[in-house]
C-alpha cells in the first residue's frame, strides 16, 4: 500500500477488539498443553494442529461458525497468568501499530460458565493493562460484554456482580456491551440489562447490524439507549436513510471491522464495505480489528486493506483517525495528548 508508512505512523484508537479474539493458535496450543486441556480434534480435525486450525480460520461460513471455534479455543484460558499473557501480547502488538488507546471487550460469562472466577479473569487483564501502559504508554479500558446466546437473567446477574463488586466505580470496567450470535436475539430482549446499566450511570455499547438488519440498530438506540454501536454496517447495506441521518445527527460512533465483515461473509469483498457511504453521510466511525487472531489482521491491516480498495487521501485518513480519538471514552486530557 502506498500510504502504508503513513497509516502505520497515524496515532490510532481501537474500540472493537475482543481480548479472547486475540488468542493466536500458537498461544492456544501452548496454553492447552500447559493446562492439560485436550482440544476436540476427534470431533473436528481442524484442531489437530496449528496449521490445520489456521487453515480452517480462512473459511468461516458466518458469525456462528466462527463463534464455535472462538468459544472452544478460549477454554484453554484458566489462570490469571493466562489472561495476562493473552492481553499483554495484544497490547504489545497494538502499541507496535501506534494504537495509543484501546477500549477492549471480554466475555466474562464464557469463563465463569466453565468455572473460572470473574475475579481471576479481571486480575489477569488488569496486570496486563498496568504493564502495557508502563512499557508502551498505551492507555486501555475494559468493556464487559454479556452474551446474547445466554438468558437475560444470566446477563443481569453477571452485570449485578460487577456493579455490586464496585468494578465500575473503581474504574476497572469502563462500560458494558453485548456480543455473540445476533439474529435470534434482537435488542428488545435486553431492555432490563441496559436500563439497569443506565440507572447505575454506566456507559453502554452493543453489537448490532453485523448479521442482523438495520432495524436492530434502531432498536439498539430506541430501546437499549446504546451510546455506541459495534459494527453497524447494515444501516448502509440496507439503505436505511432515516437511520443513517439519525446516526450522523446524534454523533453515534460505529465501531466498524472490515476484515471481520469479509471473513464472516457479511460482505463478499472489501468493495462492498460501505466506507464511502459512511464518509459521505458524516457518520462517526472507527476502524477496528474485532478478533484479529481469527480474521487475519490487526488494526493496521484493516486500515491498509481499506486503503487498497478505496484509495483515500491523507486528509481523509487523518479525519478518520481523529474521529476515533474523539469518539473514545477516555478523558479529554488523554484525547488532547493523542491528537
Ligand atoms: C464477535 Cl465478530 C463478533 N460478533 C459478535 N460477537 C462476537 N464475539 C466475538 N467476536
Ligand atoms: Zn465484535
Amino acid at each position: 500500500t502506498p500510504l502504508h508508512g503513513f497509516l502505520a505512523a497515524l496515532p490510532k484508537c481501537e474500540h472493537h477488539l475482543h481480548l479472547e479474539g486475540t488468542l493466536e493458535p500458537e498461544l492456544l496450543f501452548q496454553l492447552a498443553a500447559k493446562n492439560n486441556i485436550t482440544l476436540p480434534a476427534s470431533k473436528d480435525a481442524a484442531f489437530a494442529s496449528i496449521a490445520s486450525l489456521k487453515d480452517r480460520y480462512q473459511r468461516f461460513q458466518n458469525l456462528d461458525d466462527f463463534l464455535g471455534y472462538y468459544y472452544i479455543a478460549m477454554s484453554a484460558l484458566l489462570d490469571a497468568g493466562d489472561f495476562e499473557a493473552l492481553a499483554y501480547a495484544y497490547f504489545a502488538k497494538a502499541a507496535s501499530q501506534n494504537v495509543r488507546h484501546a477500549e477492549v471487550f471480554f466475555d466474562p460469562q464464557a469463563h465463569t460458565e466453565r468455572g473460572v472466577a470473574f475475579a481471576t479473569v479481571v486480575a489477569g487483564f488488569k496486570r496486563a493493562q498496568a504493564r502495557a501502559t508502563a512499557d508502551f504508554g498505551i492507555t486501555t479500558e475494559l468493556i464487559m460484554c454479556l452474551l446474547k446466546h445466554l438468558p437475560l437473567a444470566e446477563a443481569m446477574s453477571t452485570f449485578a456482580q460487577a456493579r455490586d463488586g464496585g468494578y465500575f466505580k473503581d474504574g476497572t470496567l469502563a462500560a458494558i456491551g453485548m456480543d455473540s450470535s445476533e439474529l435470534p436475539f434482537p435488542p428488545p430482549m435486553w431492555r432490563d440489562l441496559y436500563d439497569a446499566a443506565a440507572a447505575a450511570g454506566i456507559r453502554r455499547t452493543v453489537h448490532a447490524g453485523e448479521e442482523g438488519p438495520a432495524s436492530y440498530m434502531t432498536q439498539a438506540l430506541d430501546i437499549l439507549n446504546a451510546q455506541r454501536i459495534d459494527h453497524g454496517i447494515r444501516a448502509f447495506l440496507d439503505g436505511d436513510e432515516a437511520l443513517v441521518a439519525r446516526l450522523a445527527r446524534e454523533g453515534t460512533l460505529l465501531t466498524a471491522c472490515p476484515l471481520s465483515n469479509i471473513k464472516l461473509q457479511c460482505i463478499s469483498s472489501m468493495k462492498e464495505f460501505p466506507l464511502r457511504k459512511m464518509l459521505d453521510a458524516g457518520v462517526r466511525f472507527s476502524i477496528n480489528s474485532d478478533d484479529p487472531a481469527y480474521f487475519g489482521g490487526y488494526i493496521l491491516e484493516n486500515y491498509c486493506a481499506l486503503q487498497e480498495t478505496f484509495g483515500l487521501s491523507v486528509r481523509e485518513w487523518e479525519g478518520i483517525a481523529k474521529g476515533a480519538v474523539q469518539g473514545s471514552w477516555c478523558a479529554d486530557e488523554r484525547k488532547a495528548e493523542i491528537l
